[in-house]
């Protein structure tokens, strides 16, 4: 465990900020207040923003009278959040979303891409909503029982996409086949791309194959494909609870607050965790074994965005010039003198 966080910077801090953190929140991040961005918005799992703010989210009935496979369709949401409404074809498994800005894979500039699986044991998939509604298949995996559930873009626009299998997966625009591009290991499926074009996902249970259980040897932490090496390796040895099968993953936008770490939490312990570049992680918060919580993803306006799937919203966490300041080991500087 490379855990550097205590818990009594958490408790110190939530009596520092208790007057500006909003208490419709069960998760709570250091300084940080939290609110809800859409409310009664069923099944939430993948996020992505448009450049203009509109949300898409994508869905699973799991806790809505449905399985993980049941065909629905996504949600988008109104800029400013509130307000949603369901958004192209129904589709099988329609967990991730990715915003397709400039119609490099979709051919349509504006649509939304959605991955997942066709049934219980059908080939992954990637379809594309068009702003129009219109819903068309972009590509899908050569053989069956791939459970798409990541998608991320490099800085060469390439399009890589993260199975539960562990098979990763690149969009090649000329043939439009999914090409093998690595193998990772049984994974949670998320895909979280850094400024190298190293791509990390989080080390999963166990998936189901041929009707049969493969556990994986190293639950919960976070592996990566290094883009120089090609190889794939330990990042963070963390153990993070992936029993519910989602761990999402999520870089900061390199602002003064979040900067460029990577974000997750233990559903185990309910920590929020800022992970360095080399793999460290500090305890930021903590209140994120509630509500299954299910992808992160940063906005355009700098906030940090979850969904909670077992609760039915998306929250939101936006800095505040205040937050900035309880950065860091500064921060607890800070939280000690004032609790002296
Ligand atoms: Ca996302
Ligand atoms: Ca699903
Ligand atoms: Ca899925």
């Amino acid at each position: 465990m490379k855990l550097n966080g205590i818990s009594c910077w958490v408790t110190a801090a939530t009596v520092l900020t208790a007057a500006s953190v909003s208490q419709a929140v069960d998760q709570m991040i250091i300084g940080v207040p939290g609110s809800i961005y859409v409310d009664n918005i069923n099944g939430p799992v993948g996020l992505d923003f448009a450049p203009d703010g509109t949300l898409y989210v994508g869905r699973d009935l799991t806790f809505s009278g449905g399985d993980s496979t049941t065909p629905t369709r996504i949600h988008k949401v109104d800029i400013g959040g509130g307000t949603f409404a369901e958004f192209g074809g129904v589709l099988d498994d329609p967990d991730e979303v990715l915003v397709d800005v400039n119609g490099l894979y979709s051919g349509t500039p504006g649509s939304v891409l959605v991955a997942g699986k066709v049934g219980l044991a059908g080939p992954g998939f990637i379809q594309a909503i068009a702003p129009d509604g219109t819903t068309t298949l972009v590509t899908q995996t050569a053989s069956n029982d791939f459970n798409i559930n990541g998608l991320g873009i490099l800085s060469d626009d390439t399009l890589v996409a993260g199975s539960n299998e562990g098979d990763y997966f690149q969009y090649n625009t000329g043939t439009n086949m999914l090409d093998p591009f690595f193998f990772m290991d049984i994974t949670t499926g998320s895909v979280a791309v850094d400024g190298q074009d190293n791509i990390y996902s989080v080390v999963g249970q166990a998936i189901f194959q041929g009707g049969m259980l493969v556990p994986s040897a190293n639950p919960g932490d976070i592996l990566r494909y290094n883009q120089v090496t090609g190889m794939v390796e330990n990042f963070a040895d963390l153990n993070l609870d992936v029993s519910s099968g989602s761990a999402p993953l999520a870089f900061g936008p390199g602002d003064a607050f979040w900067g460029s770490d990577l974000y997750t939490f233990n559903r185990g312990t309910g920590e929020f965790l800022r992970v360095d570049s080399m793999g460290n992680a500090t305890v930021i918060g903590s209140g994120w074994d509630q509500g299954l919580v299910a992808d992160l993803e940063f906005g355009p306006d700098g906030a940090l965005y979850a969904s909670l799937l077992q609760d039915n919203q998306v929250i939101r966490f936006i800095p505040e010039p205040s937050s900035v300041l309880l950065l860091g080991l500064g921060a607890v500087g800070l939280i000690r003198r004032r609790r002296a």
